[in-house]
């Protein structure tokens, strides 16, 4: 393997925003300050468990402060590393019933930053890899005054960049900004994230499938015979595919756009909508997931052109490889056909 060059974060947006002609940089400081929070999030990430053996009692550690569960930290560290660098006019979370506005003392910029703190958060106690989701759009609304609702309802074909970060065996920054995919792990020692995967193109077609399979009796027929169908044998196609679920969206998705694989999050008979917010998660991963070459739909439709409605609105997601997700988009296409023949 060639060996990358030596480059951080910092200095990768910067040259970035050289290919732009007209870029006023605001976009590379907005990163910047992204970047610091992530730092800090992956700390305390790396803190989580050590409360009860330090001897913390009830809601308060040793400085006094509240013990906060770790996605109201992450939510909490996000806006207040973000609310007054003057980039952005309002940001929504998914910790978060309503949009958060820029506080007055603050300048108001023309970017709208929308973030999941913490995906996975139900994995924190078994140390299992968690995630930070962001998605940034230019604003709608006239500049200078504060955003709107309708800056964060834009539909995911919009966004100017998107990333997330992965706290797990290192911790890894992977974003784009339309020149390409790039992900920087985060160095310990110096606390920069350093290059180590340069234009990451995820594959045609992979061996892998990540689902929650618990959930089987209640999907779509198609779906089942889909799932079925990776489980055969059949060396042409290269399967039976292997089962890969860590239950983290963020932390899947991560394996398979490296490794190849599909990822599905479906709608089934007790959640027409599925589980996934289409804002905080979906949007975001669709648009890296792309940008890598790959394919993202809710089984009919591109997931970023769903025209948004409400904040926190779910939507069933497939996302992976470009020819495995056309294929789950077949099976089920050909049920429906013939569940509608059959009325
Ligand atoms: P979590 O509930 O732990 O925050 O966003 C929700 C999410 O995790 C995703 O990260 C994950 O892929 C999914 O839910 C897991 O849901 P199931 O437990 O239903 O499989």
């Amino acid at each position: 393997m060639p060996k990358l060059k030596f480059m951080t974060l910092a200095r990768h947006i910067i040259e970035g925003e050289k290919l732009h002609p007209g870029a006023t940089g605001e976009l590379s400081k907005l990163l910047s300050d992204l970047s610091l929070a992530a730092k800090v999030i992956s700390l305390e990430v790396n803190k989580a468990g050590l409360a009860d053996i330090l001897g913390f009692t009830g809601d308060n550690n040793v400085h006094g402060e509240q013990v906060k569960k770790l996605d109201i930290y992450a939510h909490d560290m996000m806006i207040r590393a973000m609310d007054h660098g003057g980039h952005l006019c309002i940001m929504a979370s998914e910790e978060e019933e309503d949009i958060i506005h820029i506080p007055n003392r603050f300048r108001i910029g023309k970017y709208v930053l929308l973030f999941d703190p913490l995906d996975g958060s139900s994995n924190i106690d078994a140390n299992i890899s968690i995630g930070t989701i962001f998605s940034i759009y230019r604003r709608i609304s006239p500049e200078g005054e504060p955003g709107t609702l309708e800056d964060c309802l834009q539909q995911g074909l919009n966004q100017v960049a998107a990333g997330y970060i992965v706290y797990g065996s290192s911790t890894i920054l992977v974003y784009t900004a339309g020149h390409g995919v790039h992900g920087f792990t985060l160095d310990p020692a110096f606390g920069e994230f350093l290059l180590s995967h340069e234009d990451i193109k995820t594959p045609k077609k992979s061996k892998i499938y990540s689902i929650n399979e618990g959930n089987y009796k209640y999907w779509h027929p198609g779906l089942k015979k889909y799932i079925k169908y990776l489980q055969e044998e059949d060396e042409a196609t290269e399967r039976p595919y292997s089962s890969r679920y860590i239950g983290s969206m963020v932390a899947d998705i991560h394996r398979n756009l490296l490794f190849g694989g599909i990822f599905m999050y479906p709608a089934d008979s007790r959640n027409p909508n599925g589980k996934l917010r289409l804002m905080y998660e979906c949007n975001p991963m669709s648009f890296i997931v792309e940008a890598a070459g790959g394919r993202a739909t809710n089984g009919k439709k591109r997931i970023l052109e769903i025209q948004p409605t409400s904040l926190h609105e779910r939507t069933p997601i497939f996302i992976g490889n470009e020819e495995d997700v056309k294929l789950v988009e077949e099976f089920m296409a050909k049920e429906e056909v013939q569940v509608q023949v059959q009325e």
